[in-house]
Protein backbone atom coordinates (compact mmCIF):
# COMPACT_ATOMS: atom_id res chain seq x y z
CA UNK A 1 0.00 0.00 0.00
CA UNK A 2 1.22 3.39 -0.75
CA UNK A 3 2.20 5.61 2.27
CA UNK A 4 -0.35 8.18 1.17
CA UNK A 5 -3.19 5.92 1.44
CA UNK A 6 -2.97 4.67 4.90
CA UNK A 7 -3.86 7.96 6.35
CA UNK A 8 -6.43 8.35 4.06
CA UNK A 9 -8.29 5.49 4.79
CA UNK A 10 -8.25 5.89 8.57
CA UNK A 11 -9.93 9.38 7.90
CA UNK A 12 -12.51 7.42 5.68
CA UNK A 13 -12.93 5.11 8.59
CA UNK A 14 -13.53 7.46 11.18
CA UNK A 15 -15.71 9.68 9.03
CA UNK A 16 -17.37 6.59 8.59
CA UNK A 17 -17.59 5.70 12.31
CA UNK A 18 -19.27 9.22 13.06
CA UNK A 19 -21.85 8.59 10.78
CA UNK A 20 -22.46 4.81 11.67
CA UNK A 21 -24.22 6.09 15.25
CA UNK A 22 -27.77 4.77 14.60
CA UNK A 23 -30.84 6.10 16.15
CA UNK A 24 -33.99 3.92 16.38
CA UNK A 25 -36.77 5.75 17.09
CA UNK A 26 -39.37 2.88 16.20
CA UNK A 27 -39.19 -0.90 15.84
CA UNK A 28 -42.23 -2.51 15.71
CA UNK A 29 -42.45 -6.32 15.21
CA UNK A 30 -45.80 -7.56 16.86
CA UNK A 31 -43.62 -10.08 19.23
CA UNK A 32 -45.41 -9.44 22.20
CA UNK A 33 -49.29 -10.83 21.32
CA UNK A 34 -51.68 -8.44 22.22
CA UNK A 35 -49.18 -5.97 23.65
CA UNK A 36 -49.66 -3.93 20.70
CA UNK A 37 -53.04 -2.70 21.48
CA UNK A 38 -51.55 -0.96 24.69
CA UNK A 39 -48.73 1.22 21.39
CA UNK A 40 -50.95 1.60 18.73
CA UNK A 41 -54.47 3.78 19.56
CA UNK A 42 -57.26 3.91 16.66
CA UNK A 43 -58.89 7.13 15.66
CA UNK A 44 -62.69 7.61 16.95
CA UNK A 45 -62.94 10.48 14.37
CA UNK A 46 -65.30 7.89 12.74
CA UNK A 47 -67.59 5.41 14.42
CA UNK A 48 -66.71 2.23 12.04
CA UNK A 49 -63.20 1.95 11.07
CA UNK A 50 -62.21 -1.53 10.39
CA UNK A 51 -60.78 -3.64 12.55
CA UNK A 52 -56.60 -4.52 12.79
CA UNK A 53 -56.29 -7.77 14.06
CA UNK A 54 -52.74 -9.65 15.35
CA UNK A 55 -52.74 -12.47 12.14
CA UNK A 56 -49.56 -14.28 10.09
CA UNK A 57 -52.43 -14.85 8.11
CA UNK A 58 -53.06 -17.94 5.37
CA UNK A 59 -49.34 -18.56 4.91
CA UNK A 60 -45.88 -17.58 6.29
CA UNK A 61 -42.55 -17.98 6.32
CA UNK A 62 -42.49 -18.03 10.78
CA UNK A 63 -45.90 -18.91 12.19
CA UNK A 64 -44.55 -15.96 15.24
CA UNK A 65 -42.61 -13.58 13.36
CA UNK A 66 -44.75 -12.99 10.45
CA UNK A 67 -47.77 -11.75 12.64
CA UNK A 68 -48.45 -8.39 12.38
CA UNK A 69 -51.46 -5.71 11.81
CA UNK A 70 -54.11 -7.71 9.30
CA UNK A 71 -56.90 -5.57 8.07
CA UNK A 72 -60.13 -7.72 8.84
CA UNK A 73 -62.89 -6.21 7.70
CA UNK A 74 -64.06 -5.45 4.01
CA UNK A 75 -65.02 -2.18 2.57
CA UNK A 76 -63.85 0.14 5.37
CA UNK A 77 -61.36 2.93 6.24
CA UNK A 78 -58.90 1.89 9.11
CA UNK A 79 -57.11 4.95 11.18
CA UNK A 80 -54.09 3.10 13.55
CA UNK A 81 -51.36 5.09 14.88
CA UNK A 82 -48.28 4.91 17.06
CA UNK A 83 -46.42 7.22 18.87
CA UNK A 84 -42.36 7.69 19.41
CA UNK A 85 -40.11 10.24 21.14
CA UNK A 86 -40.28 13.57 18.51
CA UNK A 87 -37.19 13.86 16.59
CA UNK A 88 -35.86 16.06 13.74
CA UNK A 89 -34.42 14.52 10.79
CA UNK A 90 -32.51 17.62 10.84
CA UNK A 91 -28.41 16.84 9.26
CA UNK A 92 -29.60 12.92 9.17
CA UNK A 93 -30.52 10.48 6.84
CA UNK A 94 -34.23 9.49 7.70
CA UNK A 95 -35.48 5.78 6.61
CA UNK A 96 -38.81 4.54 7.05
CA UNK A 97 -39.13 0.72 6.18
CA UNK A 98 -42.05 -1.85 6.66
CA UNK A 99 -43.48 -5.21 5.25
CA UNK A 100 -47.13 -5.31 3.35
CA UNK A 101 -48.58 -8.62 2.39
CA UNK A 102 -51.42 -8.07 0.40
CA UNK A 103 -52.28 -11.94 0.34
CA UNK A 104 -56.12 -11.38 -0.42
CA UNK A 105 -55.07 -10.36 -3.75
CA UNK A 106 -56.24 -6.51 -3.44
CA UNK A 107 -57.94 -5.36 -5.80
CA UNK A 108 -58.41 -1.63 -4.66
CA UNK A 109 -56.76 -0.54 -1.01
CA UNK A 110 -53.80 1.21 0.56
CA UNK A 111 -50.87 -0.09 1.87
CA UNK A 112 -49.08 3.01 2.95
CA UNK A 113 -47.65 4.70 5.88
CA UNK A 114 -47.88 8.49 6.88
CA UNK A 115 -45.43 9.93 9.29
CA UNK A 116 -46.95 12.57 11.23
CA UNK A 117 -45.77 15.68 13.46
CA UNK A 118 -45.83 14.60 17.53
CA UNK A 119 -48.47 16.86 17.48
CA UNK A 120 -51.04 14.96 15.73
CA UNK A 121 -54.08 14.12 18.00
CA UNK A 122 -54.30 10.19 17.05
CA UNK A 123 -57.76 9.96 18.60
CA UNK A 124 -59.00 12.44 15.99
CA UNK A 125 -56.38 11.37 12.61
CA UNK A 126 -58.13 10.89 9.44
CA UNK A 127 -57.86 11.20 5.67
CA UNK A 128 -56.75 15.53 6.38
CA UNK A 129 -54.82 15.52 8.93
CA UNK A 130 -51.77 16.86 8.45
CA UNK A 131 -48.57 14.68 8.00
CA UNK A 132 -45.14 15.05 7.35
CA UNK A 133 -44.63 11.77 4.15
CA UNK A 134 -47.18 9.39 3.25
CA UNK A 135 -45.68 6.32 1.50
CA UNK A 136 -45.71 3.23 0.15
CA UNK A 137 -47.84 1.12 -2.37
CA UNK A 138 -51.51 1.91 -3.41
CA UNK A 139 -53.41 -0.20 -5.55
CA UNK A 140 -56.44 0.37 -7.00
CA UNK A 141 -57.75 -1.81 -10.11
CA UNK A 142 -55.28 -1.88 -13.21
CA UNK A 143 -54.58 1.58 -13.57
CA UNK A 144 -52.81 2.51 -10.01
CA UNK A 145 -50.58 0.08 -8.68
CA UNK A 146 -47.93 2.29 -7.47
CA UNK A 147 -45.69 3.60 -4.67
CA UNK A 148 -46.25 6.75 -3.13
CA UNK A 149 -43.65 9.39 -2.03
CA UNK A 150 -45.73 12.56 -0.91
CA UNK A 151 -43.55 15.04 1.05
CA UNK A 152 -45.52 17.96 2.73
CA UNK A 153 -43.75 21.15 2.22
CA UNK A 154 -44.29 24.05 3.84
CA UNK A 155 -48.07 23.21 4.14
CA UNK A 156 -48.96 21.38 0.91
CA UNK A 157 -48.79 18.20 -0.23
CA UNK A 158 -46.35 17.14 -3.19
CA UNK A 159 -46.49 14.05 -5.49
CA UNK A 160 -43.40 12.69 -6.89
CA UNK A 161 -42.93 13.09 -10.02
CA UNK A 162 -41.70 9.67 -11.41
CA UNK A 163 -44.00 6.51 -11.57
CA UNK A 164 -42.84 3.83 -9.04
CA UNK A 165 -44.86 0.33 -9.72
CA UNK A 166 -45.57 -1.50 -6.46
CA UNK A 167 -45.52 -5.50 -5.99
CA UNK A 168 -49.14 -6.78 -6.85
CA UNK A 169 -48.71 -10.57 -5.92
CA UNK A 170 -49.73 -11.82 -2.64
CA UNK A 171 -46.23 -12.19 -0.98
CA UNK A 172 -44.76 -9.94 1.88
CA UNK A 173 -42.50 -6.98 0.56
CA UNK A 174 -40.19 -4.85 1.71
CA UNK A 175 -40.71 -1.19 1.84
CA UNK A 176 -38.13 1.40 2.17
CA UNK A 177 -37.39 5.69 1.93
CA UNK A 178 -34.48 7.09 2.78
CA UNK A 179 -34.16 10.79 2.33
CA UNK A 180 -31.05 12.37 2.84
CA UNK A 181 -30.08 15.41 4.18
CA UNK A 182 -28.55 16.60 1.59
CA UNK A 183 -32.10 16.26 -0.30
CA UNK A 184 -31.22 13.14 -2.02
CA UNK A 185 -33.47 9.78 -1.65
CA UNK A 186 -33.87 6.44 -2.79
CA UNK A 187 -36.70 3.78 -2.59
CA UNK A 188 -36.28 0.42 -2.23
CA UNK A 189 -38.44 -2.57 -2.43
CA UNK A 190 -37.04 -5.84 -0.85
CA UNK A 191 -33.82 -4.24 -0.36
CA UNK A 192 -33.38 -3.26 -3.91
CA UNK A 193 -32.91 0.26 -5.15
CA UNK A 194 -35.92 1.21 -7.34
CA UNK A 195 -35.76 4.53 -7.73
CA UNK A 196 -33.72 7.65 -6.48
CA UNK A 197 -32.60 11.12 -7.33
CA UNK A 198 -32.64 14.52 -5.72
CA UNK A 199 -36.08 15.98 -4.03
CA UNK A 200 -35.86 19.26 -6.25
CA UNK A 201 -36.10 17.16 -9.02
CA UNK A 202 -38.67 14.66 -8.36
CA UNK A 203 -41.60 16.69 -6.67
CA UNK A 204 -42.59 20.38 -7.47
CA UNK A 205 -41.34 21.91 -3.98
CA UNK A 206 -39.99 24.70 -5.87
CA UNK A 207 -40.84 26.84 -8.85
CA UNK A 208 -38.07 25.74 -12.08
CA UNK A 209 -34.70 27.41 -11.56
CA UNK A 210 -34.95 28.92 -15.16
CA UNK A 211 -37.68 30.44 -17.29
CA UNK A 212 -38.08 31.79 -20.81
CA UNK A 213 -37.03 34.76 -21.03
CA UNK A 214 -40.34 36.60 -21.89
CA UNK A 215 -38.36 39.92 -23.33
CA UNK A 216 -36.69 37.64 -26.42
CA UNK A 217 -38.86 37.12 -28.99
CA UNK A 218 -37.85 35.55 -32.54
CA UNK A 219 -37.07 37.56 -35.31
CA UNK A 220 -39.71 38.55 -37.99
CA UNK A 221 -36.84 37.23 -40.58
CA UNK A 222 -36.13 34.49 -38.74
CA UNK A 223 -35.92 31.86 -41.55
CA UNK A 224 -36.42 28.40 -39.52
CA UNK A 225 -37.37 26.58 -42.77
CA UNK A 226 -34.54 23.54 -43.36
CA UNK A 227 -35.58 22.67 -46.56
CA UNK A 228 -37.44 25.39 -49.67
CA UNK A 229 -38.62 24.64 -52.85
CA UNK A 230 -36.32 25.27 -55.76
CA UNK A 231 -37.40 28.44 -57.02
CA UNK A 232 -35.80 27.62 -60.35
CA UNK A 233 -37.53 24.92 -61.00
CA UNK A 234 -40.10 25.16 -63.66
CA UNK A 235 -42.71 22.51 -64.61
CA UNK A 236 -42.19 21.45 -67.80
CA UNK A 237 -44.57 22.32 -70.95
CA UNK A 238 -45.71 18.53 -71.70
CA UNK A 239 -46.18 17.93 -67.65
CA UNK A 240 -49.69 18.08 -68.25
CA UNK A 241 -51.95 15.24 -69.17
CA UNK A 242 -55.75 14.15 -68.36
CA UNK A 243 -55.83 11.52 -65.34
CA UNK A 244 -58.19 9.53 -67.95
CA UNK A 245 -58.54 9.17 -71.18
CA UNK A 246 -61.21 7.18 -73.58
CA UNK A 247 -59.44 3.56 -74.39
CA UNK A 248 -58.21 3.78 -77.62
CA UNK A 249 -58.54 -0.34 -77.60
CA UNK A 250 -61.95 -0.36 -77.31
CA UNK A 251 -64.14 -0.67 -80.56
CA UNK A 252 -67.58 -0.07 -81.01
CA UNK A 253 -69.51 -3.42 -80.99
CA UNK A 254 -70.78 -4.70 -83.62
CA UNK A 255 -74.38 -4.91 -82.86
CA UNK A 256 -74.13 -1.33 -81.33
CA UNK A 257 -77.73 0.30 -82.59
CA UNK A 258 -76.84 4.33 -82.13
CA UNK A 259 -80.93 4.57 -82.43
CA UNK A 260 -81.53 2.37 -79.78
CA UNK A 261 -78.18 2.45 -77.25
CA UNK A 262 -77.70 6.50 -77.98
CA UNK A 263 -73.92 7.31 -79.27
CA UNK A 264 -71.36 4.86 -78.97
CA UNK A 265 -68.52 6.67 -76.71
CA UNK A 266 -65.37 4.68 -75.78
CA UNK A 267 -64.92 3.35 -71.62
CA UNK A 268 -62.42 5.46 -69.99
CA UNK A 269 -59.21 4.36 -68.54
CA UNK A 270 -56.05 5.36 -66.60
CA UNK A 271 -53.35 7.94 -69.08
CA UNK A 272 -50.29 6.14 -69.17
CA UNK A 273 -48.99 9.20 -69.36
CA UNK A 274 -50.19 11.05 -66.96
CA UNK A 275 -47.59 11.94 -64.32
CA UNK A 276 -49.61 13.29 -61.43
CA UNK A 277 -49.53 17.16 -59.92
CA UNK A 278 -46.28 18.55 -60.23
CA UNK A 279 -44.15 19.48 -57.54
CA UNK A 280 -41.00 21.71 -57.80
CA UNK A 281 -38.10 19.78 -56.23
CA UNK A 282 -36.74 20.23 -52.66
CA UNK A 283 -33.36 22.64 -52.20
CA UNK A 284 -31.54 23.56 -48.30
CA UNK A 285 -32.68 26.60 -47.96
CA UNK A 286 -29.57 28.78 -48.07
CA UNK A 287 -31.26 31.68 -45.64
CA UNK A 288 -32.10 28.64 -43.43
CA UNK A 289 -31.01 30.32 -39.51
CA UNK A 290 -31.71 26.99 -37.95
CA UNK A 291 -33.98 26.32 -35.28
CA UNK A 292 -35.02 28.88 -32.56
CA UNK A 293 -34.30 28.50 -28.99
CA UNK A 294 -35.54 30.79 -26.66
CA UNK A 295 -33.33 31.94 -24.39
CA UNK A 296 -33.64 31.19 -20.86
CA UNK A 297 -33.10 33.41 -17.54
CA UNK A 298 -32.61 32.74 -14.25
CA UNK A 299 -36.13 32.60 -12.35
CA UNK A 300 -37.03 35.46 -9.81
CA UNK A 301 -39.67 33.58 -8.77
CA UNK A 302 -36.97 30.85 -7.41
CA UNK A 303 -35.33 30.66 -4.18
CA UNK A 304 -32.75 27.72 -3.50
CA UNK A 305 -34.12 25.74 0.26
CA UNK A 306 -30.91 23.54 1.10
CA UNK A 307 -33.33 21.98 3.47
CA UNK A 308 -36.28 20.55 1.67
CA UNK A 309 -35.67 16.98 3.42
CA UNK A 310 -36.66 18.36 7.25
CA UNK A 311 -38.99 18.16 8.97
CA UNK A 312 -38.82 19.68 12.31
CA UNK A 313 -41.20 17.34 14.62
CA UNK A 314 -41.53 13.55 13.37
CA UNK A 315 -43.55 11.59 16.47
CA UNK A 316 -46.51 9.52 14.81
CA UNK A 317 -46.46 6.58 12.81
CA UNK A 318 -49.99 5.65 11.00
CA UNK A 319 -52.23 3.55 8.81
CA UNK A 320 -54.45 5.75 7.42
CA UNK A 321 -56.46 4.06 4.54
CA UNK A 322 -59.16 2.64 2.73
CA UNK A 323 -59.95 -1.38 1.54
CA UNK A 324 -62.37 -2.52 -0.36
CA UNK A 325 -61.01 -6.42 0.04
CA UNK A 326 -59.39 -6.68 3.40
CA UNK A 327 -56.55 -9.14 4.32
CA UNK A 328 -53.24 -6.67 4.18
CA UNK A 329 -50.62 -7.57 6.59
CA UNK A 330 -48.70 -4.95 8.39
CA UNK A 331 -45.67 -5.48 9.65
CA UNK A 332 -41.98 -4.20 10.84
CA UNK A 333 -41.69 -1.28 10.91
CA UNK A 334 -39.04 0.87 11.45
CA UNK A 335 -37.77 4.21 11.59
CA UNK A 336 -34.24 4.89 11.88
CA UNK A 337 -31.76 7.66 10.67
CA UNK A 338 -29.39 4.38 9.65
CA UNK A 339 -29.91 2.96 5.83
CA UNK A 340 -27.72 0.31 6.67
CA UNK A 341 -29.41 -0.93 9.98
CA UNK A 342 -32.14 -0.62 8.11
CA UNK A 343 -31.00 -3.11 5.27
CA UNK A 344 -29.43 -5.19 7.79
CA UNK A 345 -33.15 -5.75 9.91
CA UNK A 346 -34.54 -6.19 6.37
CA UNK A 347 -32.52 -8.76 5.76
CA UNK A 348 -32.77 -10.08 9.18
CA UNK A 349 -36.64 -10.01 9.10
CA UNK A 350 -38.58 -10.36 5.72
CA UNK A 351 -35.33 -11.82 3.97
CA UNK A 352 -35.38 -14.88 6.44
CA UNK A 353 -38.75 -15.54 6.15
CA UNK A 354 -39.81 -14.80 2.58
CA UNK A 355 -38.65 -17.96 0.94
CA UNK A 356 -40.58 -19.95 3.42
CA UNK A 357 -43.68 -18.29 2.69
CA UNK A 358 -43.78 -18.71 -0.67
CA UNK A 359 -43.25 -22.55 -0.16
CA UNK A 360 -46.07 -22.80 2.25
CA UNK A 361 -48.01 -20.78 -0.36
CA UNK A 362 -47.39 -23.24 -3.19
CA UNK A 363 -47.81 -25.97 -1.05
CA UNK A 364 -50.90 -25.28 -0.18
CA UNK A 365 -51.87 -24.33 -4.07
CA UNK A 366 -50.41 -27.32 -4.97
CA UNK A 367 -52.61 -29.33 -2.69
CA UNK A 368 -55.97 -27.56 -4.06
CA UNK A 369 -54.91 -28.39 -7.33
CA UNK A 370 -54.78 -32.27 -6.39
CA UNK A 371 -58.28 -31.68 -4.97
CA UNK A 372 -59.45 -30.73 -7.65
CA UNK A 373 -58.05 -32.78 -9.71
CA UNK A 374 -59.41 -35.61 -7.83
CA UNK A 375 -62.98 -34.41 -7.86
CA UNK A 376 -63.24 -34.16 -11.53
CA UNK A 377 -61.27 -37.69 -11.69
CA UNK A 378 -63.89 -38.95 -9.55
CA UNK A 379 -66.94 -37.12 -10.86
CA UNK A 380 -65.63 -38.72 -14.34
CA UNK A 381 -65.42 -42.29 -13.35
CA UNK A 382 -68.58 -41.62 -11.58
CA UNK A 383 -70.29 -40.39 -15.28
CA UNK A 384 -68.64 -43.71 -16.67
CA UNK A 385 -69.73 -45.92 -14.17
CA UNK A 386 -73.76 -44.74 -15.14
CA UNK A 387 -72.78 -45.18 -18.89
CA UNK A 388 -73.92 -41.97 -19.34
CA UNK A 389 -71.64 -40.72 -21.81
CA UNK A 390 -73.15 -37.10 -22.15
CA UNK A 391 -72.68 -36.26 -18.60
CA UNK A 392 -68.83 -37.73 -19.22
CA UNK A 393 -68.07 -34.80 -22.21
CA UNK A 394 -69.94 -32.57 -19.61
CA UNK A 395 -66.65 -32.93 -17.23
CA UNK A 396 -64.25 -33.02 -20.22
CA UNK A 397 -65.67 -29.25 -20.94
CA UNK A 398 -65.64 -27.90 -17.53
CA UNK A 399 -62.15 -28.82 -17.27
CA UNK A 400 -61.38 -27.55 -20.92
CA UNK A 401 -63.16 -24.31 -19.49
CA UNK A 402 -61.43 -24.09 -16.43
CA UNK A 403 -57.67 -24.17 -18.61
CA UNK A 404 -59.66 -21.27 -20.75
CA UNK A 405 -60.17 -19.11 -17.70
CA UNK A 406 -56.84 -19.75 -16.00
CA UNK A 407 -55.33 -18.34 -19.84
CA UNK A 408 -57.24 -15.45 -19.55
CA UNK A 409 -56.53 -14.04 -16.13
CA UNK A 410 -52.89 -14.22 -17.74
CA UNK A 411 -53.26 -12.42 -20.35
CA UNK A 412 -55.10 -9.71 -18.04
CA UNK A 413 -52.61 -9.17 -15.87
CA UNK A 414 -50.11 -8.73 -18.64
CA UNK A 415 -52.44 -6.27 -19.75
CA UNK A 416 -52.54 -4.45 -16.69
CA UNK A 417 -48.94 -3.97 -16.67
CA UNK A 418 -48.93 -2.35 -19.92
CA UNK A 419 -51.44 0.08 -18.56
CA UNK A 420 -50.63 3.24 -16.94
CA UNK A 421 -51.29 4.56 -13.50
CA UNK A 422 -53.58 7.55 -14.71
CA UNK A 423 -55.99 5.90 -11.77
CA UNK A 424 -57.14 7.68 -9.02
CA UNK A 425 -55.80 6.94 -5.78
CA UNK A 426 -57.60 4.19 -4.12
CA UNK A 427 -58.47 6.35 -0.81
CA UNK A 428 -59.15 9.53 -2.82
CA UNK A 429 -61.11 6.99 -5.14
CA UNK A 430 -63.11 6.36 -2.50
CA UNK A 431 -63.63 9.80 -0.98
CA UNK A 432 -64.34 10.86 -4.47
CA1 LIG B 1 -43.96 -9.62 13.08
Amino acid sequence: MPPLLLPLLLLAVSAASVLAESTVHLREQFEDGDAWTSRWAESKHKTDYGKFVLSAGKFYGDAEKDKGLQTSQDARFYALSTRFDDFSNQGQPLVIQFTVKHEQSIDCGGGYIKLFPSDLNQEDMHGDSTYNIMFGPDICGPGTKKVHVIFNYKGKNHLINKDIRCKDDEYTHLYTLIVNPDNTYEVKIDNKKVESGNLEDDWDFLPPKKIKDPEAKKAEDWDDRERISDPDDKKPEDWDKPENIPDPDAKKPDDWDDEMDGEWEPPMVTNPDYKGEWKPREIDNPAYKGKWVHPEIDNPEYTADPEIYKYGSIGVIGLDLWQVKSGTIFDNFLITNDPNLAEEIGNDTWGKTKDAEKKMKEGQEEEERKIREEDSMKRREEAKDEGEDEEGEEAKDEEGEEEEEEGDEQEEEEEEEEEDDEGTDSKLKDEL
